[in-house]
């Protein structure tokens, strides 16, 4: 699973990403693409961690991918092979530069960088359900796409993201090979200068992301890269000067794993107490193979903790003793939160 930060040259993806990551990339215009893992902060982890003292702790991570966005060939729009980067990614973070670069000759203006960005995945799924259609009017037999394709061009003719189609609408499953830009989860990140990082984003702004069905958020690359340098203790008066409370980060990431549809379940114990990444709507069964093939295969029954009830009764003694601990088949659908024991025999 891979969220690709995307957007125009000069927004502020690259320094996002390694105030994430960690790394250090250059921010320089351009430069390749560059994947890295990051821990998907989880206060739930944090406690099931001070309970259980465990040797090792391992908090969920989500991949995040720096597109360079490159310029086409007249020097603006995206290039071929940035669209083509961009439609390898499962979900899509635009960064959107609302911040003096002097790097560039114009004032940041997210609005049209917002609406550019949009046009240009529009008219690359156009492109695509257009050539399709072609294809098929020359094909002979049977086309059972034809409906799904006739109305993706009508709703991309009418300037609207496919995203916004609801799935009752329009059946996914055997458009998923098209890699369509605008079908994609969107974030988009309003990446400010120190000096506002704590203003709202602007009315009509957050509007237009809420009509593209996207999610929207405020952040400062800058200041994240700042918080990211200082002790604890000097964080906390260095977002206050600023009139922030907390890092922006910790939500773009949690933002980001929700996008995608993923939650997590943990499994605790004395060795390790650990966060599992798993599509929403799997079932126990499935879970398990996430931890270990062998788990799948001699699934027997899963005991499932409610996060929310084992702090309620503090260990897994107390839940027992009340009663509350739930026993579950292979076909129960795993909650978010879920503190899963497996017990299988191979
Ligand atoms: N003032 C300010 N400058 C930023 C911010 N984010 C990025 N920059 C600067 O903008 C330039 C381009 O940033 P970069 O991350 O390379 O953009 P990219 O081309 O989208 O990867 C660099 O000089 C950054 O230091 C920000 O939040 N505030
Ligand atoms: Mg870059």
């Amino acid at each position: 699973m891979k969220i690709g930060l995307v957007g125009f040259a000069g927004s502020g993806k690259t320094s996002v990403f390694n105030t994430m990551t960690g790394l250090d990339v250059p921010t320089a215009f351009g430069g390749e693409l560059r994947l890295g893992a990051v821990r998907v902060p989880d206060e739930r982890i944090d406690a099931l961690s001070r309970i259980f003292s465990p040797k090792k702790t391992t908090y969920a991570e989500v991949t995040f991918c720096d597109v360079p966005g490159e310029h086409g060939s007249e020097k603006k729009g995206l290039s071929t092979r940035a669209l083509q980067q961009i439609r390898e990614q499962d979900a899509l973070c635009l960064v959107l530069r609302d911040f003096m670069n002097p790097a560039l000759d114009t004032d940041p203006d997210p609005m049209r960088d917002l609406e550019a960005f949009q046009l240009e995945c529009t008219f690359a799924d156009l492109d695509l359900v257009e050539r399709r259609l072609e294809r098929m009017k020359k094909e002979p037999g049977p086309k059972p796409e034809l409906g799904s394709f006739e109305l993706m061009k009508r709703v991309l003719e009418e300037g609207r993201p496919l995203r916004t189609v609801p799935a009752a609408e329009l059946d996914r499953e055997p458009l998923r090979g098209y890699g369509f830009l605008t079908d994609r989860p969107l974030l988009v990140a309003l990446n400010r200068d120190e000096s506002r990082a704590s203003q709202p984003m602007a009315a009509d702004l957050a509007e237009r992301i809420a009509a593209l069905h996207g999610e929207g958020l405020v952040l400062s690359a800058s200041v994240e890269a700042e918080i990211g340098g200082l002790e604890p203790a000097d964080q906390i008066a260095f977002l206050q000067d600023l009139g922030l409370t907390e890092s922006a980060l910790t939500r773009f990431i949690r933002t980001a794993y929700h996008l995608l549809d993923l939650i997590s379940f943990f499994t605790v114990g004395a060795d390790e107490v650990r966060a599992w990444t798993i599509r929403r709507g799997m079932n126990a069964r499935q879970a398990a193979g996430r931890i270990h093939s062998d788990l799948e295969r001699g699934f027997i029954r899963a005991e499932v903790l409610p996060y929310a009830v084992f702090m309620q009764y503090g260990s897994e003694h107390a839940v027992k003793e009340a009663g509350k601990l739930q026993v579950e088949g292979k076909d129960y659908v795993v909650s978010d939160g879920d503190i899963l024991h497996i017990r299988f025999n191979v």
